[in-house]
């Protein structure tokens, strides 16, 4: 490769030498600007606005408004000198620069006043020059073959990706009918398993419902018991009045209409009548007096008894001997049980421990029952359907998932021989003084102090950006983490050709505005379009 550049150099040499042995050059000219400058005809400036005798040209006077008349001399402001650097590259200065006592030519030639002595470097710049696109060159053509392989590799893997996503669209099928099925299965089996569920449950909850009721009364009860002060069965105004609790204008004292107000104007009250009326009103401030803790010694006597619920009968008050702490709300009713453990009481334990027994056991009486075994027969069958069903639904919700990923992958534009998809899936970082830059190709940009911090999000995979006729030129990623006061961040990456995957530098050109380069031998192409030998000189 290397010989066939220098061969096509020297060739094009070689050939310029004879072009421009026969055409004479005024001093300053391009060779494609020779033909305007015809020794044999008037000069005409280049504008077109005015024409002189041709020796006017580069009589170190400024004739043309454009300079055309002096590209050889520094006469005029505006004009342009050229360099011919054999063996470099051409270039054009300014006229201005004309015998300046500056060597701006590699050739020299721009000081032919005596004014300098410029040596002629432009043998070495061009070999130097040469050997590097040399270099170049080879790094093209060997990152080209990298991408050759590379696009091989992509188109292969969109074939995969295709036929993968098409199995896939196949399975979905099946998936969903099952899936369909077990549902309608699981409807089936759900129905009798909820209407078991909720018989249980409403039979729980009618079960607690009488129970406290029954316990409702139980309290009532022994109220009544305690306000009935002269047992005659009745409560009535006087007994009520002795109660400091129902003094509703807080005045010290317990009128009989305030007592009246409680017995629900009545002047006294049987127990169905307080049951109903009267103790849903006063429940909440009633205060009995046995909450007060009873002296040591006493308990005996005051718990002796076992309880009924039953309202008062004429038998020698068969409910008296209530009076103790009424049991908590929900309590079952006294039985041998708490006899007994009254009578450990009597042993000298604290009265609150049986409180708190009783509390106890009320939790596990506010536990649901256990399910009846038809019920159970009825859960387990609907739990074997509704796992299938689960299972069923997962599957079809990863095949859904994997189906969009593999149509996102086919709808991204790999280049024009699928030569980047090699990019997709892996990231590569950069680390500059303040942070640690990310690019996760085709899928976002990032940035991360280095000294902590969390990530912020510099854009997400958008487009290729490149200029028309180089579409592949550079990547956006947009709509990043919003900059305060600002637009949302975003990133340009510009790609070159390199052999191995790499994200080069990165730099914020405007405020949330970022720029990264990456090197890839994706983006490597064959014939190397600008610098090349061929372009190197043209001159003699
Ligand atoms: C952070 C970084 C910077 C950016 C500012 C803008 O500090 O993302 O790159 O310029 O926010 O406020």
């Amino acid at each position: 490769m290397k010989s066939y550049y220098l061969l096509q150099f020297f060739a094009v040499l070689i050939n310029m030498g004879v072009l421009l042995a026969t055409i004479p050059r005024p001093m300053g000219v391009s060779i494609s600007m020779t033909s305007f400058y015809n020794p044999e005809k008037p000069f005409r400036c280049l504008d077109g606005l005015a024409s002189m005798p041709f020796e006017y040209v580069n009589d170190d006077y400024c004739d043309c408004s454009d300079g055309s008349d002096e590209p050889g001399t520094s006469a005029c402001p505006n004009g342009k000198f050229h360099c011919t650097n054999p063996g470099y590259l051409p270039s054009n200065i300014l006229a201005s620069r004309v015998n300046d006592g500056i060597c701006d030519c590699c050739d020299g030639t721009d000081e032919w006043g005596g004014k300098i002595e410029c040596v002629n470097n432009c043998k070495e710049l061009g070999k130097k020059l040469r050997e590097e696109l040399e270099r170049i060159n080879i790094l093209q053509e060997e990152g080209f073959q990298q991408r050759t392989a590379l696009s091989e590799e992509g188109k292969r893997r969109k074939e995969e990706k295709k036929t993968e996503l098409e199995q896939l669209e196949k399975e979905r099928i099946d998936l969903e009918a099952i899936k369909i099925e077990l549902e309608a299965k699981k409807k089936e089996v759900e129905g009798p398993e909820k209407e078991a569920k909720d018989k249980h449950q409403k039979a729980w909850e009618e079960s607690k419902s009488s129970h406290i009721a029954e316990m409702e009364k139980v309290h009532a009860l022994v109220a009544f018991h305690e306000l009935d002060t002269n047992d005659d069965k009745l409560v009535d105004l006087p007994e009520m009045a002795a109660r400091p609790e129902f003094d509703i204008d807080a005045n010290g004292d317990v009128s009989h209409e305030e007592a009246r107000e409680h017995l629900e104007d009545v002047d006294q009250a049987d127990f169905d009548h307080f049951l109903e009326k009267v103790w849903p009103n006063i429940k909440d401030f009633y205060k009995p007096s046995e909450l007060e803790e009873p002296p040591k010694g006493d308990k005996h006597e005051e718990t002796e008894s076992v309880t009924t619920s039953e309202p008062p009968t004429d038998q020698a008050t068969p409910y008296k001997n209530l009076i103790r702490k009424p049991p908590p709300l929900g309590d079952e009713e006294f039985d041998e049980e708490d006899a007994d453990e009254e009578e450990e009481e009597e042993e000298g334990e604290d009265l609150d421990d049986d409180v708190e027994e009783k509390k106890e056991e009320n939790k596990d009486d506010e536990k649901m029952p256990e399910y009846d075994e038809e019920t159970k027969a009825l859960i387990a069958a609907a739990d074997e359907v509704r796992i299938k069903f689960n299972d069923a639904e997962s599957k079809l919700r990863d095949a859904d998932r994997k189906i969009s990923d593999l149509k996102n992958y086919m709808e991204i534009d790999f280049g024009p021989d699928e030569e980047f998809s090699q990019l997709m899936g892996h990231c590569f970082e950069y680390t500059d003084r303040e942070y640690t830059y990310k690019l996760c190709p085709f899928d976002r940009a990032t940035q991360k102090p280095k000294n902590g911090g969390s990530e912020t999000t510099l854009g997400r995979w958008g487009e290729w950006n490149g200029p028309a006729e180089d579409k592949y030129y550079s990547q956006l990623y947009t709509k990043g983490q919003g900059c305060w006061n600002g637009p949302d961040r975003s990133t340009k990456v510009i790609l070159a050709c390199g052999l191995e995957n790499q994200l080069t530098g990165t730099s914020e050109p405007s405020r949330c505005e970022y720029q990264y380069t990456f090197s890839t031998p994706s983006a490597c192409k064959r014939q190397p379009q600008k610098n090349t030998p061929e372009h190197l000189h043209t001159e003699l």
